[in-house]
């Protein structure tokens, strides 16, 4: 799938450079439409014949020439000429939350400022001042969009370096010699956002693995190189550290490289509590020393964990925000799996702006083994999407017509609504009888403010038809802050009104956050995993969306979507009931 990220990332570069030009807007969105159709599209590029690319969808003949033209030789040459004239920072500058393509063309044309160290500099030292389109108040969001990309400087969204340790693993397995190989660190725990990928090894030959490891095609520079550990950056411009370690020591090893940090700290501290010494070579009488001696405890983490008193302790519970307390206790909860899960509730199609057909996201979902599946495409006031009722209703005889046809799989109908400014939603209320389910979320007017936004998001939890708050805080991972809400009176009203909240799973939401599903549990509120997908192989999101429940210590009750059907339905219907 590679061919096709990198030709999705140039079809949206292209998109954007034509923005900030200044250029046609269906042209610009026909170039974003593309690129999410070729990153969602399942067959590898490369492979595609070429005079067959026009045939995926939302590719017509001018995008299919640009990609045989990359494909061929590498490169865009229309993509080419419009970098020469918008400097790569200006691109960088559009990242920035509140700042759109043109503002960003005139920070560039009227003041020069290309980067955005630059505009934080420019913006401090007053030389926005008089600049068209640069009021105070539009000052203030500048300076919150650049604190919010300078903090996630640096570091990447799960799905990237999940793959990226995949085929790290894959590699290194199978080089000769290569017994144990596992990711840890922060990816193992489930963060939202990773800073480097680490991976421990177990070799019956350390150099020879280091070596392949170094050699890797992917391997653009090696930071550092030792017998116990290697760094590389990737060609993508990521860290990967590679650990190896002796076999014996593989659960003690695991256990303090996947951290965290805090979480060790604590176990350090019940080891040396009780004259025992913890190290990543394992847990050891104090007196014997680090590495000498034999280990009380080393092979495995259970081990480890036993030997300290406790039960085993999943990686995403381990920042110690009371996990070890509660395993002490007896008392760590029985978290939300993957196979837990018994369908899916937030989803597209190419009716609005997903990029597959409505069979090809159905086939998908029930080769994931789906006992149930909402199709929830867009509602008529996001007025791009171009809904309609005709075409709302004509798709809901089809998912009438094909319940039960994929593996057995059941079929709910639904819409993501939009929540509009004062907290009303699309369509009158006998058009929204007919709906098996609505999802309402955000989709505009992010920074109300705080009492406005309240207010707006009440009223649609509220509002008897709405039955899951869809990414109920809208941020975007590194682009676009969460909404200015009090959001513990939403999570109040969700559990009175019987509103399930959503963890919407794609990888550049993960909303809500791990650290407000534990807020929002406290008052009994359920919850749905959601993978939000738009192609099919976003269906797959689902597994960062469970990574985020387990981090807010959800378990498979507090799902609603883990429920069988009919306790799915009561739900919705006493939701419809309780609300009004
Ligand atoms: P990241 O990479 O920023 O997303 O976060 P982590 O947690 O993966 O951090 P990283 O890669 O620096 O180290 C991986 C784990 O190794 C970390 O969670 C705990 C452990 N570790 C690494 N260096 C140290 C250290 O100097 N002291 C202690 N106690 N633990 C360390
Ligand atoms: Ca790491
Ligand atoms: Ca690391
Ligand atoms: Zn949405």
């Amino acid at each position: 799938m590679r061919t096709n990220d990198e030709v999705a990332a140039l079809l949206a570069e292209y998109a954007d450079l034509l923005a900030i030009t200044g250029g046609d807007a269906f042209r610009i969105r026909s170039y974003e439409k593309a690129a999410r159709s070729v990153a969602g599209y399942p067959q590898d590029l490369a492979q595609v014949d070429p005079a067959e690319l026009a045939r995926i969808p939302n590719v017509g003949r001018a995008i299919a020439a640009k990609i045989r033209d990359y494909l061929g030789t590498g490169h865009i040459r229309q993509l080419e000429a419009l970098r020469t004239k918008v400097p790569d920072g200006v691109r960088r500058l559009t990242g920035v939350p509140g700042l759109g393509p043109k503002r960003a063309m005139v920070l560039y044309t009227e003041r020069g400022i290309d980067s955005v160290d630059e505009l934080a500099a420019a913006t401090a030292a007053g030389r926005l001042e008089g600049l068209p389109g640069f009021g105070p108040k539009s000052e203030e969001n500048l300076l919150r969009g650049i604190e919010l990309v300078r903090k996630s400087a640096g570091r990447i969204r799960i799905d990237t370096a999940m793959d990226l340790a995949a085929e790290l693993i894959t590699r290194l397995s199978a080089v000769p010699g290569c017994i144990r190989c596992a990711y840890a660190g922060s990816l193992r725990r489930m963060r939202d956002t990773i800073g480097d990928v680490d991976i421990l090894a177990v070799a019956a030959d350390p150099a020879a693995l280091m070596t392949a490891f170094r050699e890797l095609p992917l391997a653009a520079e090696v930071i550092a190189s030792g017998e116990a550990k290697t760094s590389i950056r990737t060609t993508d411009g990521i860290q990967a550290d590679l650990r190896v370690v002796p076999e014996g020591s593989w659960g003690a090893a695991l256990l303090y490289f996947t951290g965290s940090q805090a979480h060790n700290v604590r176990l350090r501290e019940m080891a040396i509590h009780r004259g025992l010494k913890l190290s990543e070579y394992g847990l050891f009488d104090a007196g014997t020393g680090t590495g000498t001696g034999a280990p009380l405890a080393a092979a495995t983490e259970e081990d480890v964990y036993q030997a300290l008193g406790l039960p085993w302790i999943p990686p995403p519970l381990r920042e110690d925000s009371g996990e070890i307390e509660a395993a002490q206790r007896g008392e760590l909860p029985v978290l939300v799996t993957e196979a837990d899960l018994r369908g899916d509730l937030h989803t597209h199609t190419n009716l609005t702006d997903g990029v597959a057909s409505l069979t090809d996201m159905l086939e998908a979902a029930a080769a994931r083994g789906y006992a149930y599946y909402a199709v929830t495409d867009h509602a008529p006031n996001l007025f791009m999407q171009r809904m309609t009722d005709e075409k709302m209703l004509s798709q809901r005889a089809e998912v009438r017509r094909l319940d039960g046809q994929f593996g057995g799989m059941r079929l709910l109908h639904g819409t993501e609504l939009n929540i509009g400014p004062d907290g009303e939603v699309d369509w009158p209320a006998e058009f929204l009888d007919g709906f098996d389910l609505c999802v309402a979320s955000v989709h505009s007017h992010f920074t109300q403010p705080r009492e406005e936004m309240t207010r707006r998001m009440l009223r649609a939890v509220e509002n008897p038809h709405v039955a899951i708050l869809g990414h109920p805080t809208t941020r975007k991972i590194g682009r676009r802050p969460p909404v200015d809400a009090d959001l513990d009176a939403v999570y109040k009203a969700c559990a009175r009104t019987g509103t399930a909240i959503e963890i919407d799973a794609y990888p550049d939401r993960l909303d809500l956050s791990a650290e407000h599903v534990r807020l929002a549990r406290r008052h009994g509120v359920r919850f749905s995993i959601d993978s939000d997908a738009h192609a099919v192989g976003h269906l797959a999101a689902m597994r960062y969306g469970i990574g985020t429940a387990q981090r807010g210590w959800l378990s498979p009750d507090e799902v609603i979507n883990t429920w069988p059907l009919d306790r799915l339905t009561a739900f919705l219907d006493a939701g419809r009931t309780r609300a009004s």
